[in-house]
């Protein structure tokens, strides 16, 4: 035991987690631990954006990005309640961030000081942070810090992970107690459990009886880093990948039986695949509404005549929207395993059986290239959405990280990208917050610093967060910010036109006085700022920008101007109840039985 300032016992236990960095920003509660971190500079850095809402995206890259977390530091009241929205995208695509956040002293508890929240009980920060946290610690003396800094980095990485907060009442960090440094927490999938062997073998004969088998993964793919074992599960067996977009690159989405996304933005062979299949394996997938269709039977998925085996880690997903035939509780990349070394034990696989599925796979991706990869190769200003994505997919190597925000701009990339390999596609999925993609870009490239980091990103959701920008430049961070601007907030525009006829407001960005479009000068916005920057109008020259911007090697903003009344086919549906969904505009071969 050794006397020590609470602020000196956290900064000790991040230094000892092997946590690099700490991005936060200041008030009045948290000046105690900068002032330990300030002593603490050789050893852990703290980066400073201009919004805590930054502050958790570029935690939440960074985990994405490396499987490590770091910490992120806010002070009471007002700092620590922006950090809400981005824990709640952290924790809906379960990615880990130390959120700690400082409160007011304990003596003045319930006394209503400044920035105290106490409507209905002291320091109440934790109520306001609990549905969007694994969960939230209040120590209220030093010598409870040690626990709470176990427990918290424990909960954070262990089964599926997801943000946790610390919150820290301001005498903490400068009073001293007695204490000792716990020793570091354990890291990601440091404790794996697999499934029975019951179940092992229920689902190999599943799988082995399928004739047409299709596997879906999602996240929970990527955090178990099973790409390996999926992929010799596929290969070995034949049997062809569905990915969400927090999955993709599990599989190389190269491969032939890399199917892509499924849903109303998917492509059109995962969806028929989905449709079609007499066996769905999902391992670490959710089948949330925008990757089943709204659960509309025959459009992306046809339970109950598909039978489902369901696994998962977290056993509250198991079955959350389909009962499955057979339901396990298992980290991905343990039953993956389990599942290889059961397949050995049986006899061969008889190549032949999966021939008809083989075919009818390769007839929907046929029909799928003749009908998508035409508009590929035109040029056109302003420009078409598909060049963006086969241009940024030229240029770009494949260890290359996108940092995609939210918007149309999002679904051609869910649709058309296809990741080479895992943890190089970011996506907000599950809570969709503007803000992640070009925020996050800076937590991605302080993760990845040799790797080019390139934000794809809409004149909405950067205009959300524009002083990215300063951050880039006080800390030197190379990334590409691509801002696919259309003029308006156009998915939001588009669902609002389709719905009620045409009527447009609040959803296009129009100048007062002439109500023309409008949005800002970005590259002017950007140079302002210390960033460069191109606008770019036409599609011949946004392939060479884009080349330009990477190999520059510094903070780079392209303002790209992309056609706003493209949409992007419809292979699947959407329904938002009691608005009726749309039909596919592109194939549906399901007949209902
Ligand atoms: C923080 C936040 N506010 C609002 C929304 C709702 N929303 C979803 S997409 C969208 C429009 C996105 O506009 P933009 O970034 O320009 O992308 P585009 O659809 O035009 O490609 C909005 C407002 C959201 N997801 N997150
Ligand atoms: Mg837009």
């Amino acid at each position: 035991m050794v006397q020590m300032k609470g602020a000196d016992l956290i900064t000790e236990y991040l230094v000892g987690n092997k946590i690099p960095y700490v991005f936060g920003i200041c008030g009045h509660g948290n000046v105690g631990m900068l002032d330990s971190l300030y002593a603490a500079t050789d050893r852990i850095k703290l980066v400073s954006p201009r919004h805590e809402q930054v502050a958790v995206h570029m935690a939440d890259a960074y985990f994405r990005v490396r499987h490590e977390a770091v910490a992120t530091l806010t002070s009471c009241g007002p700092g620590s309640c922006n950090i809400i929205m981005p824990l709640a995208v952290a924790l809906s695509d379960s990615s880990a961030v130390l959120a700690i956040t400082a409160n007011v002293p304990t003596s003045q508890f319930n006394r209503s000081p400044f920035q105290e929240i106490n409507r209905h009980f002291q320091a109440d920060f934790p109520n306001i942070v609990r549905p969007v946290v694994k969960r939230s610690y209040q120590p209220t003396r030093v010598d409870m810090l040690p626990l709470a800094l176990r427990q918290a980095t424990s909960t954070m990485l262990s089964g599926r992970p997801g943000p946790v907060n610390l919150d820290v009442p301001y005498d903490l960090f400068q009073e001293e107690a007695d204490v000792e440094v716990p020793p570091p927490g354990p890291v990601l999938n440091a404790r794996r459990g697999g499934a029975s062997p019951e179940d092992v073998t229920a689902a190999t004969d599943m799988i082995l009886n399928a004739r047409r088998p299709v596997t879906f993964i999602g996240h929970g793919v990527t955090l178990s880093e099973a790409g390996q074992e999926l992929t010799e599960f596929a290969q070995r067996l034949g049997i062809p990948v569905i990915s969400s977009p927090n999955g993709m690159g599990c599989i190389d989405m190269e491969d032939p039986l890399s199917l892509g996304f499924i849903g109303r933005n998917g492509a059109f062979p995962a969806n028929e695949a989905g449709r079609h299949a007499d066996v769905v394996l999902a391992i670490g997938a959710r089948f949330d509404d925008r990757s089943a269709s709204s659960w509309l039977p025959g459009y992306s998925w046809n339970f109950p005549q598909t039978k489902l085996i369901h696994a998962d880690i977290d056993a509250a997903e198991v079955g959350r929207n389909y009962p499955p035939n057979l339901g396990i509780v298992a980290d991905a990349r343990t039953f993956l395993r389990q599942l290889l070394a059961e397949v050995d034990r049986r006899p061969a696989a008889n190549a032949e059986r999966l021939a008809e599925w083989h075919a009818s796979i390769s007839r929907w991706r046929t029909e799928w290239d003749a009908f998508t990869r035409p508009k590929f190769d035109i040029h056109a200003s302003p420009i078409r959405p598909e060049r963006i994505v086969a241009d940024c997919q030229a240029v770009l190597a494949d260890g290359a990280i996108l940092a995609c925000d939210v918007g149309v701009n999002h679904n051609w990339f869910m649709q058309f990208w296809k990741a080479r390999r895992p943890q190089t596609m970011l996506n907000s999925w599950g809570f969709s917050g503007m803000g992640f993609g070009a925020a996050g870009a800076l937590g991605a490239k302080l993760a990845a610093p040799e790797r080019p980091v390139v934000a794809i990103t809409g004149d909405g959701s950067f205009t959300m967060v524009p002083h990215v920008l300063c951050t880039a430049v006080e800390y030197n961070i190379p990334v590409v910010w691509v801002i696919w601007n259309n003029f308006a907030w156009a998915s939001i525009r588009d669902i609002q036109m389709g719905t009620f006829g045409g009527r447009e407001l609040g959803t296009a960005f129009h100048r007062g006085d002439n109500n023309q479009p409008y949005n800002p000068d970005f590259a002017a916005w950007a140079k302002a700022s210390g960033v460069d920057a191109l606008t770019v109008g036409k599609s011949e020259d946004f392939k060479g920008a884009l080349e330009h911007a990477v190999k520059a090697n510094k903070p780079f903003l392209l303002d790209v101007h992309v056609d706003a009344d493209i949409s992007p086919p419809a292979t699947g549906a959407w329904q938002l109840p009691p608005t009726p969904y749309n039909e596919p505009t592109f194939g549906n071969s399901w007949v209902p039985t």
